[in-house]
């Protein structure tokens, strides 16, 4: 059974861009509950922890780079069928490629400065809401 919760981070590009509020609009509009959120910024080594798993990708370096070059906003949501549904509402990693109306085809500006992120899968949903939430910043 698909699990109710994922998490979210915007990047960079959106938050520095100052849409992180009309993206959080369109999140809540689209049925998704806030459970945790906050404003952070990740050191290279952190953001080369998030993204162990694209360690052997090519575009590693440029995305810990990147991910590591400006203010973010990580949040943990709750919806039925969550990680699916919210992947849909964010459209494909190339915003060339992302549905009309979808937030990347919206607020991105590349493949890598891709606007937001989505977990792939109710396992990663879990390590990732870990890795930047503690219990008690969970409501
Ligand atoms: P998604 O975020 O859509 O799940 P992944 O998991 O394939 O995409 O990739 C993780 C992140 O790596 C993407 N959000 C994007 O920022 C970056 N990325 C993916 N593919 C490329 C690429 N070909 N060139 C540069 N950056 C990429």
């Amino acid at each position: 059974m698909a699990g109710n919760r994922t998490f979210t981070m915007i990047k960079p590009d959106a938050t520095t861009a100052g849409n992180a509020g009309a993206i959080t609009k369109i999140i809540e509009e689209a049925g998704f509950r806030i459970v945790a959120m906050k404003k952070a910024q990740l050191s290279q080594e952190l953001a080369g922890k998030f993204y162990e798993i694209h360690k052997a990708r090519p575009f590693y370096g440029e995305l810990v780079a990147y991910m590591s070059s400006g203010p973010i906003v990580p949040m943990i949501l709750e919806k039925d069928n969550a990680v699916e549904d919210f992947r849909k509402l964010i459209g494909a990693t190339d915003p060339k490629k992302a549905e009309p109306g979808t937030i990347r085809a919206l607020f991105a500006k590349s493949i890598d400065a891709n606007a937001i992120h989505g977990s792939d899968s109710d396992e990663n949903a879990a390590i990732e809401g870990n890795f930047f939430f503690s219990q008690f910043e969970r409501f």
